[in-house]
């Protein structure tokens, strides 16, 4: 198997690189995608894959962005790298940031992320500043900050996320020989949707796809901006790395959603933890509440009458679960039993007879 070289090297032409580009890689991109044995079969969709972004280095499809934005930060010669996040993004920059060896500041709101995403922060070497407030209002603290500091904001307003982001689409359309019918995402702050629709297009623009899929993007009912048409100001929903009440990228999204004939809809908390725990139980996939969204839009979709026979769909499972390990304990039936270190006590939690000895 060869070295994964990464996005930029992958991409190179496809990408906003130059000559004086360092090409970076932490071996991002390249990711799963694998075909659904459960799911599919429940709702009647034969084709339905999972595109697994949690096996990126630092577990999220942020780090396909990352690794542009960061290489052109360098190449512009900043030392500094700065963003607010739900947990994902800082985890990632701090990575991309240690090992570039530039600074790397995030904020964080208080309370609010997973305990894993901090860990990774934390490792990563980042500064790591606890904002009272939520995410909205981190992210003003960084626009503001980036505007008047030689620092270079690595949200996804920077437009070289985007670039690196899109480059999913491309493996999506490269592993299924097209585009897919349908994409379910989950949307947050609406970068990766819109990055999404960004590489299909391209795509679809060289002719490497003959279609488009339709955009089908979905919210935390509690933190639901786009489909209410209004910022929400105290976001709420299980799912923090999704807890956002007024996405950058709205426009973007909105432009994807109309010219794909897709939807951007809501899910409720329960139908987020329903789908968490159906992917891990039946697909064996461990995700995030967030990525679990998508999976809880396709089933909510499937039960309002969308006919998905026949026709093939990609969930872009955009994290991995074990950044929040906590939340699988309480949300499963499946808990650990303690016993002695007999062989008899193993075989009666076991319900087996015991075999004459
Ligand atoms: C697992 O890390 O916004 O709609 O600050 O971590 O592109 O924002 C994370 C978002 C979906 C939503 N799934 O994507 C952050 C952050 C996971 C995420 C989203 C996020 P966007």
């Amino acid at each position: 198997m060869p070295v994964n070289r990464g996005v930029l090297q992958r991409y190179r032409n496809l990408l906003p690189i130059t000559d004086a580009t360092p090409i970076i890689s932490l071996g991002e991109g390249s990711t799963p995608l694998v075909r659904s044995r459960h799911i599919g079969k429940f709702i009647g969709c034969e084709d339905l894959y999972f595109k697994l972004e949690g096996c990126n280095p630092t577990g999220s499809f942020k780090d396909r962005g990352m690794v542009v934005a960061v290489a052109k930060a360098m190449e512009a010669r900043s030392n500094t790298i700065v963003c607010a996040s739900t947990g994902n993004t800082s985890a990632s920059a701090a990575a991309y940031g240690a090992y570039c060896g530039l600074k790397t500041v995030v904020l964080v709101p208080r309370g609010a992320i997973a305990s894993g995403k901090l860990a990774q922060a934390i490792a990563y070497g980042a500064k790591i500043l606890v904002v009272n407030g939520n995410f909205d209002r981190a992210l003003e603290l960084v626009r503001q900050l980036s505007n008047s500091h030689p620092i270079t904001l690595v949200n996804s307003v920077n437009p070289h996320r985007l670039q690196g982001q899109k480059t999913a689409a491309f493996e999506v359309v490269d592993a299924l020989g097209d585009a897919p019918d349908y994409l379910f995402i989950p949307v947050g702050n609406a970068g990766n949707i819109s990055a999404y629709w960004m590489g299909f297009t391209q795509f679809f623009q060289m002719e490497r796809t003959s279609r488009r899929p339709k955009m089908m993007g979905f919210q935390a009912e509690g933190a639901a901006p786009i489909v209410l048409g209004h910022p929400v100001e105290n976001p709420k929903t299980i799912a923090s790395a999704i807890r956002i009440g007024n996405p950058a990228s709205w426009k973007l999204a909105l432009a994807a959603r109309d010219e794909s004939g897709g939807r951007i809809d809501a899910v409720s908390d329960d139908e987020i933890l329903a789908a968490y725990e159906l992917m891990a139980g039946k697909e064996g996939v461990f995700c995030e509440p967030a990525s679990a969204a998508s999976v809880a839009g396709l089933l909510k979709s499937a039960a309002c009458g969308l006919d998905l026979r026949g026709k093939s769909a990609v969930c872009v499972i955009t994290g991995t679960g074990l950044k929040e390990p906590e939340l699988a304990a309480q949300h499963s039936s499946a808990l650990p039993v303690e016993i002695d270190a007999t062989l008899g006590t193993v075989e009666r939690a076991l319900e087996l007879a015991a075999v004459g000895r």
